[in-house]
């Protein structure tokens, strides 16, 4: 009897909640620059805008010369930019803090790479006329809270103006899903992904420093426990790194072992991811393997060899070009953003 042919087995996101809904990337089984859309992380605040309900046209208003309504058409006509850029949410491995915070529960895997195409936010910005007197640029998207609350969030001009900072209409080469904003979303590369903002149907130029609850109170990092004290915003993405493989808890046999993940941050490159195998005492530099895309992570490898049977905790530590190096102890905060420890796992040689 003829042997069928297995059908290819592939991964599955992982459930957070549902309502709105929370998903992860199945990061240990992702080998890609660019994460497919059906493994990529989905984060909500609120329910998803009925497709109907969300605008087709982009409004350009407040300290600007000439507002502008744009549609997909004339938003498609202007000069375009692609970039591969990691979108990670501020709170991607919550769960690892101590003592545990409250809020979603994410794991490792609230992080995904997408190929975004659309064009550069400044581009849209010197259209309207924006004046000098503008300070904050406000992006409003079309999804609603149950009280009818919007998810508004800032950028200061500079950052606005960055040539990367652009308004999407593609995500992997097609047209944006409307789980991820569709038609229009704001990518802004380094930051940590709250500032994506999704179903992107205004942008407001405005004098003063935004407030709305999504920049001064949530995405906010407060160093404790129970008072305000010290409190900061969270916005470029930290230098961290994940083990794909092994597995933490995973059981391995003696001889060539291979480590690898891969490793982000959100200002400079990547430019080194050091392993060690014996909890901290010695390390090792791994193999990089970097993209073109300055914003893209870096996967990385090493390949162990166990000498002996035991326990072992493996740590990956990586660097980027400013200088930055995860942490042994991360910053806790109160809301549990910015996890960036040096990463571990432990395994067991048989
Ligand atoms: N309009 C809108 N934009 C949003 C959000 C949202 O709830 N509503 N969530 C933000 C957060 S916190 C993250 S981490 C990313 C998630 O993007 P994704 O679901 O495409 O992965 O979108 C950001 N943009
Ligand atoms: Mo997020």
């Amino acid at each position: 009897m003829a042997i069928k042919k297995q059908p290819k087995i592939k991964p599955c996101p992982v459930t957070v909640s549902l309502e709105p809904e929370n998903q992860e990337t199945p990061v240990h089984f992702v080998e890609d620059w660019i994460t497919p859309e059906e493994f990529f992380y989905k984060r909500n605040h609120f329910p998803y805008p009925p497709p109907d309900d969300v605008p087709t046209t982009l409004k350009i208003e407040g300290l600007v010369k000439r507002p502008l309504v744009l549609d997909y058409k004339q938003l498609l006509s202007l000069p375009a930019k692609t970039l591969i850029a990691t979108l990670e949410c501020a709170g991607n491995k919550r769960i690892l803090f101590h003592p545990r915070v409250y809020g979603v529960q994410w794991q490792k895997g609230a992080i995904s790479q997408g190929i975004w195409g659309g064009v550069p936010l400044y581009t849209l910005l010197r259209m309207a006329g924006i004046k000098r007197s503008a300070r904050d640029i406000v992006f409003t998207g079309a999804d609603r809270g149950p009280d009818q609350s919007v998810y508004e969030r800032s950028l200061p001009v500079e950052k606005a103006m960055h040539p990367d900072t652009i308004v999407a209409y593609q995500m992997n080469g097609g047209p944006i899903p409307h789980a991820h904003g569709f038609p229009f979303r704001l990518i802004v590369p380094g930051w940590y992904a709250m500032a994506s903002v999704k179903w992107l149907c205004k942008i407001t130029a405005i004098d003063s420093a935004f407030e709305g609850s999504f920049q001064t109170t949530d995405y906010m990092y407060y160093p404790h426990a129970d008072t305000d004290d010290g409190k900061k915003p969270v916005t470029t993405i930290k230098v961290n790194s994940f083990i794909q493989q092994p597995q933490d808890y995973d059981t391995l046999k003696k001889g060539l072992n291979l480590i690898k993940g891969f490793a982000w941050t959100g200002k400079g490159t990547i430019s080194k991811v050091e392993v060690s195998t014996d909890n901290g005492v010695s390390w090792k530099p791994a193999s990089l393997f970097k993209s073109q895309h300055p914003y893209a992570w870096t996967f990385w490898k090493y390949e162990w060899q166990a000498e002996q049977k035991g326990e072992f905790i493996i740590l990956a530590r990586a660097k980027d070009s400013t200088g930055r190096v995860q942490p042994m102890v991360p910053e806790w905060n109160r809301k549990g953003y910015g996890y960036n420890a040096i990463t571990s796992i432990r395994v067991q040689v048989k």
